[in-house]
């Protein structure tokens, strides 16, 4: 197990700080509060950081005020370097990052590494891009106009993330703002701060100029309306729940600031029985079930043809009773723990709530008894047969190892389910049917589609959701033009009177 790797007075003291950064200082906050965070696997104590208040997000907005107009006036060829600066640092410190990522959000150790590979990719993709917000001359029938459209950075930007990938999804906000010329204020979750910190201290290190890029420590609650509502803050982009979502959005609108929303998914995973049957199942059972289904793209709805579920089912329930649940360091797991007793509860009533419905447990089902996990908040993978579309256990987000299964006979009545959702994040699609694989794609609305594939993405191309999956895009160039504005510079070379009046 872990003990002998965690430093006696946790994470944060052995980085020097779980302090907020602003205008390029170590600060406590305000009011002098703390948060321990806990490791969900065990609950150690992981380590203890500042609790901020309005007072500091103030402050930390102020610094990023300040501090922008000379950031936004460098050129993209120093945005662009500084950034591949960024990712060589999180390369070299790259065990150190994932111990901490793993040991914040209880996700095994070897997942945590693998995040901190996408960060860095991450970084150096939106380097690349750095440079090639240009703009463009616009062509007119006029010889005296020129006209042409640039881009320019949007401004000061507040950046609020969740806790199921929490560098990662600082890294998709942050390296597109720098790249365009923004500055940021960072809010991660109170649950898991630590890689955020790294993140700044090695910002801090490749010399990003004090105030830029400003790190705010605590719980949304206690700071996110005065982030989302400060009449300075240009853009909010915001991943997290759906209701705190509405709320982001509801507290932007009282300045008409520019938000982007990720709100996570009810994704469908529609199985064909022509599909490649192997793939399929193993890939139905990575969809739901990897990170404990924590992530906002889980496949938890499968939508299976009804000549092969009964198969398909039973294997999938066979193989879900053998996956090993552990902790991060623990060489046998394949999935971790829950985020949070409160999460854990909810996971669990919305069990309850699939089989008051008429839903049947197959496996899991109910918090098991073991020596070895029971100061962690685990949930065995669970599957509910019987479902329909009409039920709530379908159409809201349990954001646990938790899948339903819903049946069809037609393709057409496989894109009616699957689309029956007011979320429209992700969904994938089984079939070696070429064309039905095409016309399906083409009819769900989601914002990725994988055909014969569950969970991949590529910083290349879009992400994000139709619906009330969120409003923008992340990553790709659509994700680097969120952090842009578009102006038209109309220029008259002969100028005259216009004699209108
Ligand atoms: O998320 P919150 P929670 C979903 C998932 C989960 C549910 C609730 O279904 O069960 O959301 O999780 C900050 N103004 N997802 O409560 O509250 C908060 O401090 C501004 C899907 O943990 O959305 C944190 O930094 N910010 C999701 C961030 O919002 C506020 C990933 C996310 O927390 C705020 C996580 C406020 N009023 C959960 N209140 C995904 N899309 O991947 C809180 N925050």
């Amino acid at each position: 197990m872990h003990e002998q790797e965690i430093p006696p007075q946790g994470i944060s003291a052995s980085l020097g700080s779980g302090l907020n950064f602003i205008d390029g200082e170590w600060i406590p906050a305000a009011t002098g509060e703390l948060r321990e965070i806990k490791c969900p696997a065990d609950q150690q104590l992981v380590g203890i950081v500042s609790e901020s208040s309005e007072i500091d997000a103030r402050a930390a907005i102020s610094s990023a005020v300040r501090n922008w107009p000379s950031w936004a006036k460098t050129s993209p060829a120093e945005r662009s370097a500084l950034l591949n600066r960024v990712a060589d640092k999180l390369e070299e410190r790259r065990a150190e990052i994932a111990l901490a990522e793993a040991l914040d959000t209880g996700k095994r150790h070897v997942e945590a590494e693998y995040d901190v590979d996408d960060v860095v990719k991450c970084f150096r993709y939106f380097a690349d891009l750095a440079g090639t917000s240009t703009g463009r001359v616009v062509e007119t029938d006029m010889s005296h106009i020129d006209s042409q459209v640039v881009y320019e950075p949007v401004g000061v930007c507040v950046l609020i993330t969740p806790w199921n990938y929490p560098l990662l999804q600082a890294a998709w906000k942050v390296a597109p703002a720098l790249a365009a010329g923004c500055s940021f204020v960072l809010k991660p979750s109170e649950l898991t701060p630590h890689t955020s910190i790294i993140l700044m201290q090695i910002l801090e290190t490749v010399e990003l100029p004090s105030g830029v890029g400003n790190l705010l420590l605590g719980s949304g609650s206690d700071v996110g309306n005065a982030l989302t509502s400060d009449p300075r803050v240009d853009m909010v982009s915001f991943t997290g729940g759906l209701e705190t979502g509405k709320k982001v959005m509801a507290s932007a609108a009282g300045t008409v600031k520019k938000v982007a929303l990720e709100l996570g998914g009810k994704n469908p995973n529609v199985v064909f029985a022509d599909c490649d049957y192997e793939a399929a199942l193993d890939n139905a059972l990575t969809a739901i079930f990897l990170h404990s289904g924590q992530v906002c793209s889980a496949g938890s709805r499968l939508i299976i043809e009804k000549s092969i579920k009964d198969k398909f089912v039973t294997e999938l329930v066979e193989r879900a009773k053998n996956i090993r649940m552990g902790g991060p360091f623990d060489p046998e797991a394949q999935t971790g723990a829950l985020i949070s007793q409160s999460h854990l509860d909810k996971v669990a009533a919305y069990v309850n709530m699939g089989v008051a419905e008429g839903a049947v447990i197959r496996c899991g089902g109910s918090v098991i008894e073991d020596i070895d996990l029971r100061n962690g908040f685990f949930f065995p993978p669970t599957i509910l047969d019987n479902c329909d579309a009409g039920m709530q256990c379908v159409q809201d987000e349990s954001f646990g190892p938790v899948l339903t299964v819903e049946t069809f006979d037609s393709e057409q009545e496989a894109i009616e389910i699957a689309n029956n959702t007011i979320y429209g994040l992700a969904g994938a699609v089984w079939t070696q049917d070429a064309g039905r694989a095409q016309r399906v794609a083409h009819s769900l609305r989601h914002g990725t589609i994988w055909i014969n594939d569950f969970h991949p993405y590529l910083p290349q191309a879009e992400w994000g959701g139709f619906k009330q999956s969120g409003v923008g895009r992340e990553l790709g160039p659509t994700g680097f033009h969120e952090y842009l504005e578009t102006k038209h510079i109309y220029r008259n070379t002969e100028p005259a009177p216009s004699q209108w009046f």
